[in-house]
């Protein structure tokens, strides 16, 4: 990874002998050290480990030996603005447990991979409400008080956007937001189940029942979550609506060692003996869909303690333990026991060639339960399971299935009843908070999954990727492009920084007619396609297309150059999981329960589709809810979290170097800073330069001069440099509003006690 690092700043040509550098080291990334000799373009330094390390003089940075050893609180005030500065300040301020940073706006939080309570707690939540931006620590708190406040004053939407791989804090960093926001929002000393209550306590139902263990972190969301916080005119929480992404919907019937499946599945088998017995629930290693792992226990986590946590969380959303409650819980619970036992069908094969039937006694056993459960007749399920039906214009055809297929319907049914029940709990909970529909300003807060890329990617990670490559040129447009427009605009001399554009990637995912989803689903139409069909209508579209890179060894699989990296995918599962549709045997099945909660997860399809057997396709679908998150997004005001997992061994005070620059990279968080820095980050219009600095030279306001005059004479007077004046604003370098806004204070400080001490003579 050498050669990739980004240099934010061109190597100084004054480095000397006895001069204190950062040099590339390939453990660490970055070290420092003194440098002892210099010949030609080559440096010769001792490093602080001991060693001597040569390095070519454009590839070796000045470190600031002023600066304050526990770092600084904003990049931006960094004095060398290089990548080794900024890790190192990032570095200095985990050791001490800071690991909250700005660069700009952006903020960059670094799990503490441990709980860290002061942090949190009511005092702290006070403490932020009543400070300006940047008046106190880097803190989610002030990000989101940024968010509340700009809503209020403006009347503005905003969102806070908060990103990082998988294991980083995108999800607590969430939670947080969201107590923060119910704080400012909530309406303290009301009884019952408040609005507030019901926004956060919908986090612990949908970690239930879409986070899971993964190997890189324990408690991962397995779904992209959009919530939005609606507020009334006083600035009081009066509703909510949480949209949910795309549930990994595999992990149901298939997860290895050492990951879990959902955690309801675990808590449902640790709950009281009563409700285990009424389920038939034993040991999570007897079934099927829990033991292809070995990981059954969290560390530090009781099952026991989470069921009773999740019913109360559940409770307060709405669904209650009482009978008479229209959905209880105990419905709930049957379908999540009825998927455990279904998982435990196995079948043998059968009398006629390519037929099956269940296999034992024992895989009789859980046939009948799941039936029992999901109150449905059990020859029904059996069938549903081992045979399909075939209309023809000219007879009905029952076809047997062989135990492999059968094996892959039994699947099925248990993914399309597990991810019915996940967005029935989400529409549950949007019922119960309830939308406030007078609401014209809300604040978003997004919590997706990260930039994903294994050693096997497959249509998920494709998925993953379309959305940060679509949330990646949202934050360029933000950041980069307004920047850079505004500059255009005020024809203020500005050199333009490059940055990466993905809208390529984009063209190349999603653009219809032509791009990959559109090929995926015209493949997915044609009943004679196969991933290797599809693979080579890839190949052969995109063969010049700089973003798409057919592997050498490989007859199926492609490459996508993402901003962040390139990435592999397989080919083989993408048909499969494209098409989103109900066997009819299943979709029969259920809708006949005589259980109305199942019979309504299952409502019968409408008349048309049923007719034209309509293909519906998960990736465009996908697409779809990706373009109207952004239009959402595109409408507010928006705020970034940039999340850093330290270490993949998801524990304390490990800092790992060269991986937290790969995701600074990612993140789009090096090219922030250069830009904020380079840019002049504080504008004001001529009127409200003059409204606010006028009092600092009051004789050339006299002067009946031009606004613009006005304004070029009071900076002149004040002696400020570096500034820049187009042709409606006054553009100013980064720290000059603070010096401006300190003489202002000054001047009217002045004039107030003059004031006062005429007064007081006058008297
Ligand atoms: P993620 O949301 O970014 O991953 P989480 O928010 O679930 O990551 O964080 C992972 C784990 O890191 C948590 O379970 C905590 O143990 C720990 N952690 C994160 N932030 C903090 C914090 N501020 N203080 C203390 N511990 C923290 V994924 O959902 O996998 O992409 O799909
Ligand atoms: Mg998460």
């Amino acid at each position: 990874m050498a050669n990739t690092f980004i240099y934010l700043q061109a190597a100084p040509v004054n480095i000397i002998v006895g001069s204190h550098v950062w040099v590339e080291d390939p453990t660490l990334a970055w070290i420092n050290g003194e440098v002892f000799k210099i010949s030609g373009e080559e440096v010769h330094v001792h490093t602080t480990n001991g060693k001597t390390a040569v390095a070519n003089i454009s590839k070796v940075f000045p470190k600031d030996t002023e600066a304050p050893p526990g770092g600084v609180d904003d990049m931006t005030k960094l004095s060398y603005l290089h990548e080794p500065g900024v890790l190192h300040n990032l570095a200095m301020r985990y050791e001490l447990n800071e690991i909250y940073t700005y660069t700009g706006n952006i903020l960059i939080a670094i799990n503490p991979f441990q709980r860290l309570p002061h942090l949190y707690d009511t005092h702290m939540m006070e403490q932020y409400k009543g400070a300006g931006f940047g008046e106190l620590s880097p803190h989610v708190f002030a990000v989101a008080d940024v968010a509340y406040k700009a809503m209020m004053n403006e009347g503005k939407s905003n969102a806070i956007l908060v990103s990082g791989e998988s294991g980083a804090g995108k999800t607590e960093t969430t939670k947080m937001l969201m107590r923060y926001l119910a704080y400012l929002g909530g309406r303290s000393g009301v009884e019952g189940r408040t609005v507030e209550q019901q926004v956060l306590e919908s986090n612990p139902v949908l970690e239930a029942f879409g986070n899971a263990k993964t190997v890189r972190n324990n408690n991962s969301s397995r779904f992209g979550k959009f919530v939005e916080i609606q507020f009334d005119k006083n600035g009081r929480i009066s509703g909510a609506a949480v949209r949910t992404y795309l549930l990994e919907r595999s992990r149901v019937c298939q997860i290895s060692d050492p990951e879990r499946n959902y955690h309801c599945f675990y808590l449902l088998c640790a709950a009281p003996p009563e409700v285990r017995e009424k389920f038939k629930l034993r040991d999570p290693t007897s079934f099927h869909y829990l033991n292809q792992s070995r990981s059954y226990a969290l560390d530090g986590v009781d099952d026991t303690q989470e069921y009773l946590a999740t019913i109360r969380a559940m409770d307060i959303v709405g669904i209650s333990e009482e009978e008479q409650a229209s959905v209880p819980l105990e419905a709930i619970f049957r379908v999540v026991a009825s998927i455990l036992h279904l998982g435990n069908i196995e079948f043998a094969k059968g009398a006629d060639v390519d037929s099956s039937e269940v296999k034992d006694e024992k895989s009789r056993f859980h046939l009948n339960t799941t039936a029992e459960l999901l109150k449905c007749d059990v020859k029904s399920l059996e069938n549903a399971l081992i045979k399909r039906v075939m209309v023809t214009p000219e007879e009905i055809i029952t076809r047997t299935l062989d135990p492999v297929a059968a094996v892959g319907s039994r699947d099925a049914l248990a993914k399309t009843i597990y991810s019915r029940l996940f967005d029935w709990l989400v529409d549950k909970i949007n019922f119960s908070i309830g939308q406030d529909p007078n609401s014209k300003q809300l604040i978003g807060v997004l919590d997706i999954y990260g930039f994903e890329s294994f050693k096997f990617n497959s249509f998920e990670q494709f998925c993953i990727n379309f959305t940060n490559e679509k949330l990646q040129q949202h934050f360029n447009q933000h950041v980069f492009k307004m920047e850079q427009e505004e500059y255009t605009k005020e024809e203020i001399n500005w050199s333009y920084i490059e940055f990466v554009d993905n809208q390529d990637v984009l063209d190349l995912i999603e653009k219809k007619p032509g791009g990959i989803i559109a090929l995926l689903d015209e493949a997915c139409m044609f009943p004679k396609s196969t991933h290797e069909t599809f693979a080579q209508k890839l190949f052969q579209t995109f063969k010049n297309n700089k973003r798409f890179i057919k592997p050498k060894l490989s007859r199926t699989n492609f490459t996508i150059s993402h901003y962040a990296g390139e990435v592999t995918y397989l080919a083989d599962l993408f048909l499969d999981k494209n098409k989103d549709y109900v066997v009819a045997e299943h979709q029969d099945l259920l809708t006949a329960s005589k259980c109305s909660f199942v019979a309504n997860l299952f409502p019968p399809p409408a008349e048309e589709s049923s007719k034209s057997s309509k293909f519906s396709s998960i990736g465009s679908r996908f697409k779809l809810q990706l373009q109207s998150l952004m239009e959402t997004l595109n409408s507010t005001e928006p705020h970034y979290i940039r999340c850093v997992k330290p270490n993949n061994l998801l524990k304390p005070a490990i800092f790992e170097n060269a991986n937290i620059i790969q995701q600074l990279r990612c993140g789009g968080v090096l090219e922030a800073i250069r830009i904020s820095c380079a840019g002049y980050p504080t504008r004001r219009t001529f009127y409200e330069f003059i409204h606010r600095f006028g009092v600092l030279a009051p004789e050339i306001l006299e002067g009946n001069h031009d606004d613009k005059v006005a304004c070029q004479m009071i900076l002149d007077k004040m002696g400020l440099k570096g500034y820049q004046i187009g042709k409606t604003k006054v553009f100013l370098r980064a720290g000059q509003m603070a010096e401006l806004d300190a003489r202002r204070a000054e001047v009217l400080g002045n004039a107030a006690r003059t004031i006062q001490r005429q007064i007081r003579t006058y008297i």
